[in-house]
C-alpha cells in the first residue's frame, strides 16, 4: 500500500495518477505479443505423464490444459504453441493421447496435453477411464488457470462440446474457445464458423469472450494465443 501513497496524494490534489495516463491499444498489443514471444521461446521440455487423477504431479506452476475432441488438434496447437514440430505427439488416428502429460515452459508455466473426448471407436471402459480422468482433473485442479478449447473449422459443436462447456462452466474455469485447422476452410465458411463460435461463447459465462481462430500448419493465430497465455505466466526471472 505505502508505494501507492504518493500517487492517492496527487489524485486527491485532482492530479493524475501515472498508471491513468492513456497507453496507446497497440502499444499495449504489441507489449503483449512480445510477452508471448518472450515465454513461448523459452525451454519447453516434457516432465510427468498421468493416467489417473491420484497420480498427478503435485502442485506448483500456474498450468493451461488443452481440452477437446479426439482429433481437433490439440498435440499439434501445443507443438505450434512452443515451435516444435514433435513434442507433444500428433496423429491422424483418432485417441493418440491417452494421458495428461504435462509440459515445463521456462520454468514459469506448464502445459497440459489432455486425451480427446467423443472418439467413437475407443472400447467403452477405455473411454471411461480417459474421459473420467480429464473431467476430474478440470474440475479439481486447483492450479489449472485456463483452459484452451478447441473446436475443430471443419465439423460442426457436437453434444460432446457442449457438455464439456457446461463442465467448464459449472467448475468456473475460465477457458478461451480456439477454432483449429482454419487452413482447410474456406473463407466463407470459416466467417461462419467464426459467428457461430461466437454466439456460443456469448451464451458460456466462464468462456474467455475472444474467440482464436487457428491454424498449427499456417501458424495463423499463434501469436495471439501465445499472447494470451503469457498473462499467466510466472514473472520472468531478474
Ligand atoms: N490442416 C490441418 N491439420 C491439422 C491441424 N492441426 C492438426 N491437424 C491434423 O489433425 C490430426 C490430429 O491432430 P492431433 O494434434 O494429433 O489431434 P489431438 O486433438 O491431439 O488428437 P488426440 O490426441 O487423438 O485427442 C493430425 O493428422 C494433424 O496433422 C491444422 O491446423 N491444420
Ligand atoms: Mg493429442
Amino acid at each position: 500500500m505505502a508505494d501507492h501513497a504518493p500517487d492517492q496524494a496527487q489524485q486527491a490534489r485532482g492530479g493524475t495518477r501515472l498508471s491513468d495516463l492513456p497507453t496507446s491499444a497497440e502499444a499495449e498489443q504489441a507489449a503483449a505479443l512480445e510477452a508471448g514471444r518472450l515465454l513461448f521461446a523459452a525451454e519447453c521440455r516434457f516432465f510427468y505423464a498421468a493416467q489417473r487423477i491420484d497420480q498427478l504431479p503435485p502442485p506448483g506452476l500456474p498450468e493451461i490444459a488443452f481440452a477437446g475432441r479426439s482429433n481437433v488438434g490439440k498435440s499439434s496447437l501445443l507443438n505450434a504453441l512452443v515451435g516444435q514440430k514433435a513434442l507433444a505427439r500428433a496423429s491422424h488416428q483418432p485417441g493418440r493421447t491417452r494421458q495428461l502429460n504435462f509440459f515445463d515452459l521456462g520454468g514459469r508455466l506448464v502445459l497440459v496435453d489432455m486425451p480427446g473426448y467423443g472418439y467413437a471407436q475407443a472400447a467403452k471402459s477405455v473411454k471411461e477411464d480417459w474421459q473420467g480422468l480429464m473431467f476430474d482433473f478440470l474440475r479439481g485442479r486447483p492450479t489449472l488457470r485456463r483452459v484452451v478449447l478447441l473446436l475443430d473449422a471443419r465439423i460442426e459443436v457436437k453434444d460432446s462440446d457442449l457438455a464439456v462447456l457446461d463442465l467448464l462452466d459449472r467448475a468456473a474455469v475460465t477457458y478461451i474457445v480456439a477454432l483449429t485447422k482454419a487452413d482447410s476452410v474456406k473463407p466463407e465458411a470459416l466467417a461462419r464458423k467464426r459467428e457461430e463460435a461466437a454466439a456460443l461463447v456469448r451464451k458460456h459465462p466462464a468462456a474467455f469472450p475472444e474467440l482464436v481462430v487457428t491454424s498449427s500448419e499456417t501458424g495463423l493465430g499463434i501469436a495471439e494465443l501465445r499472447a494470451l497465455l503469457a498473462t499467466q505466466a510466472e514473472p520472468p526471472p531478474t
